[in-house]
């Protein structure tokens, strides 16, 4: 039996108009900044695939390590749940939580996949739907910022957000959005965050410069991205991927840095934009966290966390909050 199965669209209609302004004020201003949730168009969705294959690319193994032996130590009853996973990607987090549920009662649960791309969503379901009886799957496509209003209510339900995208936020972000997911939450709803902690520098460093070059083709990619957005006249070749820890903000960033003095057209804003050499468009940061920080955390939304489930090494941490 296949369940019901529906995707629902909240970003067409003004989502292109918000791109198109964020990325033009983003590179308008100084320092210059493209936000991460451009990277993910489909090439970037798929060499963001092939980071998390890397060698040097530890969170999603680490990550994937914990999920495949968690369900079962969650104390929320798996009967008639909802689950709730934002920014799902592809389907491989949520296959791998729910890999010990077994059949009949996977078949009271829904699943609600949020995401900013259609096209993740669509390709998730297909995939999810030929090996997973869900009683149902409810795609949602949307800025998971924004997600709160579509949220379902009337059952139990398990916030998923996974992957360490919390580390995408910036500080302030982080907590609003805590907050945010606090005020969504009943007595009875629990939250899974998914966390890269703190650690050596030289890990760090490497998992955002692969031999392969890998991630610095991400990186560019996203100008290609932003061509399309703002029909801009960006060449990938004048940049180099530039990556590296900042110990003080506790977060890698990634950067692209202009190889030469250049002039860049921005037609959608009837604009020329110069990059000087050497000068940087910010284009990521991935903080990294303690376990106090992650409690701290929990405390913006009114949360308590009951469990944080570590790897062997303790390099990625998921944790368990209870309202
Ligand atoms: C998907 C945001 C968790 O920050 O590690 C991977 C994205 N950027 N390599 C991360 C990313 C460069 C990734 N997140």
């Amino acid at each position: 039996k296949i369940g019901e199965l529906e995707i629902v669209n909240y970003l067409h209609k003004k989502g292109i108009d918000t791109a198109r302004q964020e990325i033009i004020e983003g590179l308008t201003t100084s320092p210059k900044y493209i936000s991460p949730k451009y990277f993910y168009d489909q090439a970037g969705s798929e060499l963001f695939e092939a980071i998390t294959k890397l060698d040097e690319y530890y969170p999603t193994r680490c990550e994937m390590e914990i999920l495949s032996t968690l369900v079962n130590q969650l104390d929320i009853s798996l009967y008639d749940l909802d689950i709730i996973e934002l920014g799902s990607g592809d389907s491989s987090k949520i296959k791998t939580l729910i890999g010990p549920i077994p059949p009949h009662i996977l078949s009271t649960i829904n699943y609600y996949p949020v995401d900013i791309s259609q096209s993740a969503i669509t390709k998730s379901i297909e995939d999810i739907i030929q090996l997973h009886n869900f009683n149902s799957i409810t795609g949602i496509v949307t800025d998971f910022l924004h997600s709160f209003d579509y949220m379902p209510r009337r059952r139990h339900r398990l916030f998923c957000f996974l992957g360490s995208t919390i580390g995408n936020l910036s500080t302030v972000e982080a907590k609003d959005f805590m907050q945010k997911i606090g005020e969504v939450m009943d007595g009875g709803d629990a939250l899974l965050l998914g966390a890269d902690m703190v650690k050596d520098i030289t890990v760090l460093e490497r998992a955002y410069n692969d031999d392969k070059g890998v991630t610095a083709a991400f990186n560019k990619n996203i100008l290609k991205v932003v061509n399309r957005h703002v029909d801009a006249s960006f060449e990938i070749s004048d940049f180099e991927h530039w990556a590296f820890y900042n110990k003080d903000e506790q977060r890698i960033e990634m950067h692209l840095k202009a190889q030469k003095d250049i002039n860049v057209q921005l037609r959608a804003a009837n604009q020329v934009i110069r990059l000087k050499k050497g000068e940087t468009i910010h284009s990521e940061n991935s903080h990294k966290f303690t376990v106090n920080q992650l409690e701290a955390l929990g405390h913006n939304g009114g949360m308590q966390i009951k469990k944080v489930f570590s790897d062997d090494k303790g390099w990625f941490s998921l944790a368990y909050y209870i309202k």
